[in-house]
């Protein structure tokens, strides 16, 4: 599928991997309407895309990953443009957490407000070291709309979760890597090239157990643990009704590297 039309995303294939970058770099990649609009057709394209194993969300340039919610976009709305422009964004995060592909959270720069929110709704997160990250929503006499006050108290611990968001402090790389919200901190010129090859790790596991060990593990994120068990009991048995557990253990036992099916996706 071409996506050559777009005006605020770049979208690159390689490899199996899908490189989608947030480019406004005038507004610092900042998440307008349109923004949203186009990354959600991107999204549900790449969920049906058997060709596309992993996910990379960046930003253009050198200063951002994305800069927030446009706040142009958002400084005159009324009650139902906000609740429907937080849908917007809350519909665009949902179809993140839920892809069947990994997601990795490639963050080049800024990503304060909705640019934080978008990578919380990654798998995890590489961060550069001119990274920042935060949720100053409420010194726009706003709250995070995106998902912020509940994905990142899901993600640090709650009492990090609480200050950043009572505060709007903004945190440098080192201090999202102290506090669990990034797994590594990168010099800005091996982010991506080290995203890449995590993303070509996962692709050398069985595509079909990555896709329902995320699903497991965001399913049963909120449950009390037994559910989360049961979740974890019949995806796992589900996974014998495919040719992946067999190809994977007999290709241990013959010494040998696996040769798994290729994906599948529902179209
Ligand atoms: N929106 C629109 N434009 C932005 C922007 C943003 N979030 N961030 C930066 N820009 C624009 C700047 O206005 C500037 O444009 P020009 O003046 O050149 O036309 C250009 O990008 C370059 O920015 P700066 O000149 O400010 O660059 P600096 O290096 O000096 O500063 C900065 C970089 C990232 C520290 C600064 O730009 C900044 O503080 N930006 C705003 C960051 C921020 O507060 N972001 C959080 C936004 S709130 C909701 C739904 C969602 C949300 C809330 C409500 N509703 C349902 C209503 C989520 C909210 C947010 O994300």
């Amino acid at each position: 599928m071409s996506f050559s039309d777009l005006k605020n995303l770049l979208v690159e294939d390689n490899d199996g991997v899908r490189q989608i970058t947030f480019n406004r770099p005038k507004a610092l990649n900042a998440l307008n309407k349109d923004t949203l609009n186009e990354c959600k057709r991107v999204l549900e394209a790449t969920q049906k895309d058997a060709s596309i194993d992993v996910v990379i969300l960046t930003g253009s340039g050198e200063k951002a990953f994305v800069a927030g919610a446009d706040i142009n976009e958002m400084a005159n709305a009324d009650l139902e443009q906000a609740r429907a422009f937080a849908q917007q964004g809350h519909d665009v995060m949902n179809t993140i957490e839920q892809l069947p592909q990994p997601v990795i959270a490639a963050v080049n720069g800024y990503a304060l407000g909705g640019g934080t929110e978008l990578a919380l709704a990654c798998d995890f997160i590489y961060a550069s070291e001119n990274a920042v990250f935060g949720l100053p929503e409420v010194s726009l006499g706003l709250i995070p709309g995106f998902g912020g006050t509940q994905r990142m108290s899901r993600k640090v611990p709650i009492g990090m979760a609480r200050e950043l968001v009572m505060t709007g402090a903004k945190i440098k790389a080192d201090e999202a890597l102290r506090i669990g919200l990034a797994n590594k901190v990168l010099p800005l010129d091996a982010l991506l090239s080290t995203a890449h090859k995590t993303a070509q790790t996962i692709r050398k596991q069985s595509s079909l157990a990555v896709e329902v060990a995320k699903k497991a593990m965001v399913e049963g994120h909120d449950l009390p643990l037994q559910q989360g068990c049961e979740i974890e009991i019949s995806t796992f048995a589900k996974l014998f009704t495919s040719d992946h557990p067999k190809e994977g253990t007999s290709a241990f036992l013959e010494k040998r590297k696996p040769n798994f099916p290729a994906t599948t996706r529902k179209s």
